[in-house]
């Protein structure tokens, strides 16, 4: 693959502030060479530039940061639209999760242009499914999925979005933290939810390679958003938004694998990472190795490609 490293510093979207710090925590990880290691061409184009902002007032007076979280995204999308370009695969370092209202909204008008239906794949605890009426936080973290899919609630205050995606074709996996207005709001609009309680009960393989073939048969692309507290917070402290109850070691690997294996994985962010709560760089390790078995890397090589999960 050809990779390009696209930088998003944000932090003003989570509730504390050090995100601005992931994509350095990402690199010095060793996210390039790990890449390159396993056979990928990478391009590392350093950090997008916040667009200006402007000021104005909203009837939710939680909001935090709307100004600069707009201005952030307006830039992320079009970095993430030129990074999309010529069948490379760009890889987001976040960066709160408000950056991936930016990534998807880029990557999906790329698609559009290339004729591709884009599938999304959220692994996270929560859905980030508010809208900006909706949000009792006021973290713009807590928005970026409703937004990407055109869900009514940003008008005149985030950029336009070009292109929707359709929620049939979003899976969220790893759910422990829904409020009352995103469950409604995923309900209504028909994002598939496998929560951590559908983890539990039939394993995450299947779940993921029953989307997996979804996308597949409809030829798709498929955008993988990786939020930090997708991963059980025993293994993974470094997020502001611990959740108990989380992914763990394998569960997250076999999911990267899966990915891999399936050759369908056009566009990745890795999102939340708060380094000043890390512990001697084991969650940004982590992170990178992640990446590291979602690229190809492997325990032992399998002789098939294959979806069918047969022995
Ligand atoms: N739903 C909560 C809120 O809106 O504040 C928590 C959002 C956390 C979002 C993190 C990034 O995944
Ligand atoms: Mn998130
Ligand atoms: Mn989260």
């Amino acid at each position: 693959m050809h990779c390009r490293i696209v930088g998003a510093p944000v932090q003003d979207g989570a509730g504390r502030m050090g995100c601005e710090m992931g994509p350095s925590a990402l690199r010095t990880a060793g996210i390039v060479t790990t890449l390159k290691d396993l056979g990928h061409e990478v391009e590392d184009l350093g950090a997008v530039q916040p667009a200006a902002f402007h000021s104005a007032p909203h009837s939710n007076a939680s909001l935090k940061a709307l100004p600069q979280i707009s201005a952030w995204i307006a830039a992320i999308a079009e970095a993430a639209y030129r990074a999309a370009d010529d069948g490379a695969m760009p890889i987001f370092l976040g960066g709160d999760h408000s950056i991936s209202a930016g990534t998807l909204s880029g990557v999906a008008r790329r698609a559009k242009e290339n004729d591709r239906p884009l599938f999304v794949l959220w692994l996270d605890a929560h859905p980030d499914f508010h809208n900006l009426d909706s949000t009792t936080s006021g973290n713009l973290h807590g928005v970026p999925l409703a937004y990407a899919c055109g869900r009514p609630g940003f008008a005149g205050f985030f950029p336009d979005l070009p292109v929707a995606i359709e929620p049939a074709r979003i899976c969220t996996l790893g759910l422990r933290s829904v409020d009352p207005a995103e469950r409604r709001a995923l309900c209504e609009a028909g994002v598939t939810v496998h929560d951590m309680r559908a983890i539990d009960e039939y394993g995450i393989a299947p779940l993921l390679r029953a989307f997996l073939k979804r996308v597949a048969d409809e030829n798709g692309l498929l955008h993988v958003s990786l939020d930090v507290d997708f991963l059980d917070p025993s293994i993974a402290p470094a997020v502001g938004t611990t959740v108990p109850g989380g992914a763990t070691f394998r569960e997250a690997h076999l999911a990267m694998e899966m990915l891999s294996d399936s050759g369908l994985v056009s566009s990745l962010d890795l999102v939340e990472l708060n380094p000043f709560l890390d512990e001697r760089g084991r969650t940004a390790t982590l992170m990178v190795d992640l990446t590291a078995s979602l690229m190809g890397r492997r325990i032992m090589d399998r002789p098939t490609r294959s979806h069918s999960g047969s022995l």
